[in-house]
């Protein structure tokens, strides 16, 4: 039976309020679905334009079957090309990052302009058309200093992502930050599994020591309800807005993408072992007050972030397999900020280091267990877990809504 009405049967069967069947966390046909229905289809948030500050600077990401290179024109806008070669398919860019006047593909040197154009390949013939074979491009937009692209042929509207984040990001002017650190680390677990642990912190005080001395326990802060209730919470809006810091929790429709902010525990300003700032160089000078909190931004299936006084942290979600998932992390500080001087890159990187292998540990062992032919859907925590079901709600209404929208096409 196709493949795509067991899927499309199983997720409008679900139990709501339970974990998903156990295919849809370890199966390879539910994995190839995942990407055609969502990774290949939607914005996907890749990486800061501070990472490639000068012309030719150029990073590549690798997403499904899809090798993407995004690399800054002369005319300092970012671009995004299928790095697959038009002469015979070779990789253009074989680095994960790199400096260069013009892409140069190291198979015979056809040689790409950095808007993508072929400029030059030698002996083709007196009949070739050099303008035929420029790189494919990838849709790409870049709101507040984030690049996001999308691999399809026609792009769903960014602009909602845009208008719902850009003013809640804005004023931390992340395109004048540098990358203090970044590192990727790869959990053997299905990149859904990863994003529900990261949509509850129930697990919290039972794994984050670190984490939970300054990142407040309750689901008012992680989840999607109760915060404007809380009166910890709705006071640290009244202050930060009053501070011209738009804070109050905001969700689009579609529950893909969101912002909000968040405070900390008790007086703590940053995710050190002391709450105190890791950094001495405000992150921005357009932030006049101290104690911001967390400015929390989660797009739906890539990017969770934590925006703060002193620093920023965005969180990169790749789906490897479909029992392994890659998680960057990138540590943001003024430009400049000076390591050694205002601040130390141990301190600064620590509690989250220590975080993400936590979190590393859970994903696996949530992936060991949900092997087993004794697993069955378990039911998610109403008081703990309601950001774990929206995030599964939306996964199952998106599904849903390609998989009919593309049987509608076929009929
Ligand atoms: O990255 C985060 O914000 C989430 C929230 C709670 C648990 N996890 C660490
Ligand atoms: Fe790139 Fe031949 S495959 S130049
Ligand atoms: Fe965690």
């Amino acid at each position: 039976m196709d493949i795509r009405n067991t899927v499309l049967r199983q997720l409008k069967n679900r139990n709501e309020g339970f974990s998903l069947e156990q295919p849809f966390y370890i199966d390879q046909d539910y994995f190839r679905l995942d990407l055609e229905m969502i990774w290949y289809r939607d914005w996907l948030f890749m990486g800061h334009d501070c990472e490639i500050p000068k012309a030719g600077n150029y990073f590549t990401v690798q997403i499904g079957d899809y090798p993407v290179v995004i690399v800054r024109g002369r005319d300092k806008v970012i671009r995004a090309f299928h790095n697959t070669c038009r002469h015979r398919g070779h990789r253009v860019c074989t680095q994960e990052k790199g400096a260069s006047a013009k892409l140069v593909c190291p198979y015979h040197q056809w040689t790409y302009d950095l808007d993508g154009s072929l400029v030059f390949a030698r002996q083709m013939g007196e009949d070739f058309d050099k303008s035929q074979f420029g790189m494919k491009t990838v849709h790409c937009e870049v709101v507040a200093g984030y690049i996001f692209i999308c691999l399809a042929n026609e792009a769903p509207d960014f602009a909602p992502v845009r208008a719902t984040i850009e003013p809640y990001m804005a004023p931390h002017r992340l395109s004048e930050t540098k990358v203090a650190h970044k590192n990727t680390i790869i959990e053997k677990g299905n990149w859904k599994l990863v994003w529900e642990n990261n949509r509850e912190c129930y697990h919290c005080a039972g794994n984050h020591p670190e984490l939970c001395r300054t990142y407040p326990e309750a689901p008012s802060a992680t989840g999607v309800q109760g915060a404007a209730e809380d009166p910890f919470i709705s006071e640290h809006w009244q202050r930060c807005e009053a501070a011209g810091l738009p804070s109050a929790f905001n969700m689009h429709q579609s529950g893909q993408f969101r912002v909000a902010r968040m405070p900390l525990v008790e007086d703590a300003e940053s995710y050190t072992m002391t709450g105190k700032r890791a950094v001495k160089r405000p992150l921005s000078d357009d932030v006049t007050i101290s104690h911001i909190g967390t400015m929390l931004l989660f797009h739906y299936p890539t990017t969770w972030n934590h925006l703060l006084g002193d620093h920023a942290i965005s969180f990169r979600v790749l789906p490897i397999s479909a029992e392994e998932t890659a998680v960057t992390t990138t540590w943001l500080v003024h430009k400049d900020a000076v390591e050694g001087v205002d601040y130390d890159l141990e301190e600064l990187t620590h509690v989250w280091n220590m975080t993400n292998d936590q979190d590393r540990s859970i994903v696996e062992e949530n992936a060991f267990g949900i092997r087993s032919p004794a697993y069955e859907p378990g039911p998610y925590s109403p008081d703990h877990e309601g950001g774990v079901m929206q995030f599964v709600e939306w996964y199952t209404n998106f599904m849903i809504d390609r998989l009919q929208g593309d049987a509608k096409l076929s009929a």
